[in-house]
Order: C-alpha cells, then structure tokens, then sequence
C-alpha cells in the first residue's frame, strides 16, 4: 500500500475518501485550508450534520482503527513553497486533488465569487502540476473534473469518455484526429474544470506526467460505510441553496415538508452517483494509474442519469411532499436529453449503486434526524445568472 495526498480531504467529497483509503493501509495526508468550512460562515449557514472540527474527526480515526491520518493545513495556489517543501519530505506515490471550490450557484453569486472560483482553482490545479515536476517524483495526480465540462446540450449520441475523434476532409483524404471532448461549460465553476483539462494535456505532453481526470456527475447520499461508523465521522450535508445538490436537496425538503424546488420545468436530465461509489472509483483510479508520457486517462464517473422533474415526482411519491415549480435562476436548457459512456469503471469492476428505495430512506432519516438543524431561510437559491 502506498502513501496518498488528500488535497482538499476535510470536505464532502474529501473526507470519506481519505477515511477509505486508509482503511485500506495507504498512509493518508490531508492537506486542506478549511476554506470550505470558511464560505459556510460567509453564507451564515452550516451542514445539516454536525460534522467535528479535523482533530477530533481524526483523532476519532486513530482510536477506532488505530490507523494514522496526518493534516496539513495549507493553501495551494499560495502557499507553492511549503507544498513542494510537503512533496519532497513525504514523497506520495498518488495525489488525489479535490481542493477547488465546486458550486456553479457560489461561482456565479458576484464578481468576487468568479473571481475567487478562477483564481483559487486554476492556481491550485497549476501549483500541484508545477510541484510534481519540481519535485522530480513520479506521482499520480487523480483530479476530480465534473460532468459539467460537457455542458448539457442534447448530442444525440453517448458523451465519451473525455475524448472524440474528429474527421478532416484534407484534399479528398480523411485525416483522424483524436481532440479533448469540445467543452460548453454552464458556469464559471465549470469553466474552471474545463480549463484544468487543458492544463493536464500540457503537464502530460511536455512533461510525461501521470494524471487522471474523473468527470463526475452529481453526488447524492451522505454517509460512507467509513463515515457511519461513529458520529463524530459524519459527512457534510448541504441543503442550501449554493452548496446543496439536487437530489439531496429534494430528500431533506421532503424531509421537513418543504416543497421541491425543481428549477423551470425540471426538463434537465444529469448525471448522478451516490457518494459511496464516489470513493470507489477514486480507489479505483487511484490503483490503476496511466502509463507515463501518454495521454491524460479520462473517466466519466457517474452510474446513471436522471431528469430533475422525475425525482421530484419519486421523492414525493415516496414522502407526499408537494412538488413546486420555480423560476430558474440559471440559464441553462429547459429540457435536455443525456446518454454517458462509463465503461472503464465498470472494466475495472465497480459495481454500480443505483436509485433504490431504501438508499432514498436512508438519506432522508439522516436528513430529518438533523432537521432542527436546518435554517429554512438558506433553501432558496438565489444566485441568479
Ligand atoms: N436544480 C433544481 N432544484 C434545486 C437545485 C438544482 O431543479 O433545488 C437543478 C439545477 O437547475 C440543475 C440541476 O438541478 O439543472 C443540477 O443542479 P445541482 O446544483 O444539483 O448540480 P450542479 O450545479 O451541476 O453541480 C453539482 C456539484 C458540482 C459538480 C456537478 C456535477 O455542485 O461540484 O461538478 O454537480 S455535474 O452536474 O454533472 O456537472
């Protein structure tokens, strides 16, 4: 088992990553600057679960499996020397990089918040590029991407795995070509992910690097088998209306009788994977590195896609919730159709969780066990683009 960075390793994604991973005997390093526990005291709002400060999730760690996780608390994009410094001293044999800001609603609320999402993203994704070189190691970088670099037009066919291969008519001859998927970011979060891509193309061209990129669809669930152990490990849950994704929105409103707030006509069809595969697959990628000097290895990680008005139909069949349909505050296509190719997870043996009953049950007990936790005045979005 080798050493892994966490980057970004104390926030939703991050957190039961890190827990899986060293459950699995990697020496894990989380390296974080709480930003995100940061912005929730900017928007005045909290997770529905109580989630513990980093010492004691980790110290809560140690006493249960007696396994070590170490905490770096530092700002990449900033703070370049000491991450190198981190790099040299620790020599990991995989990073895995979740430290950017991920919502499309925080991203589009001002100019201070595209400015903040470009900044901080591209300089964390270019500090870790620049710091493998410097450091002269042969590491793997797992990057989270999203689903959303190929914007949500209807294609018509499936959406491939990051690449498409283009034919030129040159003077009568076909001449093939294999370019970056063409992306149509819907946000400046988004945009952010697209431009990461092109940054791992170069890193990988010029210097050989090994990257993985994982375009990952909307995460849905709370609790991993790692965090469910005792509830000082519990995950963030975001319900509000920057942070809080669709699904799990859906299940907490149904869960105080609050009704659905599907955005336009709910025509949106998207990508979706439960929180558990989410560590799955990052395990996944994690153990099956690209060869050096080759392209980028890009995976759609997602398991199935669903139309926004069809949950909110299911979650209020399953709860009696009301259903109410809202202005949308973004601009995006009223109604959509998507098909996604995933068949390297599932070559390399994921299993997928699917929209089940007792799932749905599951997230919407822990959702109305925290219910007085909730601050209704937060469920509104109300980033308008
Ligand atoms: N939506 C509603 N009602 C709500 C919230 C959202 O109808 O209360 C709609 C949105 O208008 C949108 C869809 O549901 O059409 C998805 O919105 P979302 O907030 O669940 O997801 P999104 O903004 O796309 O972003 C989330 C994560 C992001 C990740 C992305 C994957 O915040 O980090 O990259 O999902 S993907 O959507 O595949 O690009």
């Amino acid at each position: 088992m080798g050493k892994v960075m966490v980057l970004g390793g104390d926030g939703f994604c991050g957190w039961p990553t890190s827990l899986l991973l060293s459950s699995l005997g990697h020496d894990v390093i989380i390296v974080d600057n709480l930003s995100r526990r940061k912005i929730d005291v900017e928007l005045e709002v909290s997770s529905l679960t109580p989630i513990k400060p980093v010492s004691e999730r980790l110290a809560t760690w140690k006493e249960l499996t007696g396994n070590t996780i170490r905490f770096a608390d530092l700002t990449l994009g900033v703070d370049y020397d000491r991450f190198l410094q981190l790099l040299i001293e620790e020599k990991p044999d995989a990073i895995v990089h979740f430290a950017e800001q991920r919502a499309a609603p925080y991203s589009m609320k001002s100019s201070r918040h595209r400015r903040y999402t470009v900044s901080n993203n591209l300089n964390a994704t270019n500090d870790v590029l620049s710091a493998i070189v410097e450091s002269e190691q042969d590491i793997h970088l797992v990057h989270l991407g999203t689903m959303g670099v190929y914007g949500y037009g209807t294609v018509g066919c499936e959406i491939p795995e990051g690449y498409l291969r283009v034919f030129t008519d040159v003077n009568g001859e076909m001449r093939e070509q294999e370019i970056l998927y063409p992306t149509s970011p819907g946000s400046i979060y988004h945009m952010t992910k697209s431009q990461d891509q092109l940054f791992f193309q170069f890193y990988a061209k010029n210097y050989g690097l090994r990257i993985t990129d994982l375009h990952q669809g909307i995460v849905w669930g709370t609790q991993t088998e790692q965090t469910s152990m005792d509830e000082r490990l519990i995950n963030r849950f975001d319900y509000d209306g920057d942070y809080g994704t669709v699904l799990n929105r859906f299940l907490m409103q149904s869960a105080i009788g609050y009704p659905l707030t599907v955005h336009g006509t709910g025509g949106q069809m998207r990508a979706f994977i439960h929180i558990q595969d989410t560590v799955r697959c990052i395990k996944l990628a994690v153990d099956n590195p690209p060869e050096r000097g080759v392209r980028v290895k890009i995976l759609n990680q997602m398991t199935e896609v669903h139309r926004v008005r069809d949950l909110a139909a299911m979650v209020s069949k399953m709860t009696g919730v009301d259903i109410a349909y809202l202005e949308n505050p973004r601009k995006e296509a009223a109604e959509n159709e998507l098909m996604v190719a995933n068949y390297q997870f599932l070559e390399m043996g994921l299993k997928p969780i699917t929209l089940s009953d007792r799932l749905l049950e599951e997230v919407t007990d822990i959702a109305r066990k925290y219910s007085d936790r909730c601050d209704t005045s937060k469920i509104p979005c109300l980033s308008f683009w």
